[in-house]
């Protein structure tokens, strides 16, 4: 495609420029894989175009992601690890020196070299997963714990629940696609609830909570897993990287690895939350993060999880609503499922709030 031609000189990828295809199940970004041949080896990098509707600044938004991953790779060094170039992201500049390209139609591209033998994982398939996930993304957190600059907010209020709490009741009123008709029982759901919008922006303004450089996307497949050895090898996707609280990123966690349904799972059978997987991911969590979490903070964590699955499944029915102008979607009512399937799991949730307690408590 004479697009990717342009692309392919824009960075400083060794090697001759073969093809692009697209690649992985992220729903906000353009992402390929693309094959170069170095003497006769083929070699792979990640081109992503950036969602530059959603990421309204993105030179900014690629100066934190440059500051982040030097941090890392000096963390790394410093620990020892031998599998640099796997264990960070690693950016490719322009042939002018800068971590991004504008192309001729105005669209952001950036270069990653690609990580082999690694795969970012949709669906839990073990309790394995869910504990190297969750130690993967303690260990990103505490890494970032001394992050010498402040970092920019690539989305303002990102993980503000009242704020995404008020969005979806303007888009019911406005019902600008006629659908709020299909989704009555799951707008009841979200009122009844809406005590809980609260809670983690109080205790951060208040200062019961403390902000700390977190991730704020931490779902499964935001981290790669060793194909090998079925370890936590590289964090990725840190577009949301900013100033946050940890809750926001093990609520994420406890959303996408305790249970083994796709995140538009229609069938409301196959939904709940598996405490074995809940146990896995605390026990991978406290392993990194136990050094630094404050009490309130650990004591918070089964909430989290209740927090961001309510929090992601008002995202979706916003844009639902909306009419499917955030996420990606692949067919018609995918958003209405995802929310469907994200409050089956606040609603199991609930029902193990104590047992869930007793395990963070242990
Ligand atoms: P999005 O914001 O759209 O989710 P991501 O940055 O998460 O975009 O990338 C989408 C997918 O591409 C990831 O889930 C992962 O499978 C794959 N991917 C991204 N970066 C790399 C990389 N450096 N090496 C290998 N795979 C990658
Ligand atoms: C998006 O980029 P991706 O697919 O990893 C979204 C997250 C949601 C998630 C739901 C920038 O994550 O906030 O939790 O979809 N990212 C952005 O699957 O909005
Ligand atoms: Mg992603």
């Amino acid at each position: 495609m004479e697009q990717f031609n342009e692309i392919a000189g824009a960075f400083l990828c060794p090697g001759n420029y073969l093809g692009d295809e697209p690649y992985g199940s992220g729903h906000i970004n353009d992402t390929f894989k693309a094959y170069y041949d170095v003497d006769g080896r083929e070699v792979h990098y990640i081109h992503q175009r950036v969602n530059h509707k959603i990421f309204k600044d993105v030179p900014a938004l690629m100066e934190n992601i440059g500051n982040v991953v030097r941090h890392q790779r000096k963390k790394f060094e410093e620990a020892g690890a031998n599998d640099l170039d796997r264990r960070v992201l690693t950016l490719i500049p322009t042939v002018d020196g800068k971590d991004y390209y504008v192309d001729s139609e105005g669209c952001f591209w950036r270069t990653y070299v690609f990580i082999e033998d690694a795969v970012g994982i949709d669906v839990v398939e073990t309790t394995g997963q869910a504990f190297e996930a969750a130690k993967a993304f303690g260990e990103f957190q505490s890494q970032l714990a001394n992050l010498p600059v402040r970092l920019h907010d690539t989305i303002p209020n990102f993980h503000h629940t009242r704020s995404r709490y008020d969005t979806l009741m303007q888009a019911i009123e406005e019902d600008t696609h006629g659908r709020a008709c299909n989704v009555q029982a799951e707008i009841a759901f979200v009122k009844e609830r809406e005590e809980l919008v609260d809670l983690v922006i109080d205790l951060l303004a208040s200062g019961e909570l403390p902000e700390r450089v977190t991730h704020n996307d931490t779902k499964l497949n935001n981290v790669l897993i060793d194909s090998a050895t079925g370890k936590g090898k590289c964090v990725i996707d840190l577009d949301t990287v900013m100033p946050g609280s940890v809750l926001y990123d093990f609520g994420d966690m406890v959303r996408t690895t305790t249970n083994q349904a796709v995140e538009d799972e229609p069938d409301a059978s196959k939904i709940w939350m598996d405490i074995d997987y809940f146990e896995a991911l605390v026990s991978g969590y406290l392993e990194t993060a136990s050094g630094f979490l404050t009490p309130k903070e650990k004591e918070l964590l089964p909430m989290s999880g209740r927090l961001i699955t309510f929090e992601i499944g008002l995202r979706f029915l916003t844009d639902y609503l909306q009419g499917d102008s955030y996420f990606k979607t692949h067919r018609e009512g995918q958003n209405m499922d995802r929310c469907r399937k994200q409050f089956a799991m606040v609603k199991s949730m609930e029902e193990q709030a104590e047992a869930m307690q007793a395990i963070v408590s242990r």
